[in-house]
């Protein structure tokens, strides 16, 4: 006979929202990727890759979250390399998404080496606050500041620097209101995870600081600013692709 062991088991408890966010996260970036893969049939040929990465960004996250799911159900504590591989995978396409509706600008390859550039510092600096603190305020916060540079620049970018003034100048309104919601997805949908990294002790707003926060709670919102991110990105550069193909058939 087959023993059963309990902790093969996943549960979630019903006081644990870290669990729920952990299940509902995967189910929702899984369907969110077989959604984007079905609807790159309905757009115009140049919109293919790009709701093609949509796809794969969910796709990636979605295989990310079975495994941090059961790695939180088992141990209780912060997935911090897998949620960082996951990362340094998606945040990299979702910089080659800005690069895919500025293309057709005259936007060059430099700029999305640029964008990945200062995502990779951005996240290098944050797994090493995270994954080497020794517990310290300095620690953390030096890494989150390094970070907060890579960070900057991506938010720079897209609300006056190179990706906006390309907006501007592709003369195509929906890939400039396209933009200008990927940019406010920067500043705000972005701006969750610094809350989440601040959880950890040693965090301005975990243990040792302010103390409003408990180390799981870093799950809790970086699991929030995911579902948040890389789905809303995704349905962003649906919509521009969705009209656009609309546009074009309407004068075909
Ligand atoms: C799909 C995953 C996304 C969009 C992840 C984005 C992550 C960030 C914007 C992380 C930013 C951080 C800082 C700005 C400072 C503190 C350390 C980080 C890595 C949490």
């Amino acid at each position: 006979m087959e023993t059963l062991f309990l902790a093969d088991v996943i549960d979630i408890k019903s006081d644990d929202p870290v669990a729920f966010t952990f299940f509902t996260g995967y189910m929702a970036m899984f369907a969110a990727s077989v959604f984007f893969f079905f609807e790159r049939q309905q757009v115009d040929g140049k919109w293919k890759t790009s709701l093609l990465v949509s796809g794969l960004i969910t796709m990636i996250a979605a295989v990310h979250y079975y495994y941090m799911r059961d790695y939180y159900a088992a141990t209780g504590m912060n997935p911090t390399v897998l949620r960082y591989i996951d990362w340094t995978l998606t945040v990299p396409l979702m910089c080659v998404e800005f690069y895919l509706l500025l293309r057709p600008a005259g936007a060059k390859q430099s700029f999305m080496w640029k964008l990945i550039f200062f995502s990779l510092v951005m996240l290098v600096a944050g797994y090493i606050g995270e994954a080497f603190t020794d517990g310290s305020m300095t620690h953390s916060v030096t890494w989150g500041v390094i970070s907060t540079v890579g960070y900057v620049y991506i938010l720079y970018s897209a609300w006056f620097g190179e990706a906006a003034q390309l907006a501007k100048s592709s003369g195509n309104e929906s890939v400039q209101k396209g933009i200008k919601a990927l940019a406010w997805f920067v500043l705000v949908g972005w701006a969750i995870y610094p809350i989440g990294y601040m959880a950890m002790p040693g965090g301005w707003l975990g243990a040792d600081g302010a103390g409003l926060l408990r180390p799981q709670d870093m799950d809790l919102i970086y699991n929030i600013g995911d579902a948040v991110n890389k789905i809303g990105f995704g349905l962003v550069v649906y919509s521009i692709a969705m009209k656009e193909t609309k546009k074009s058939k309407a004068s075909a």
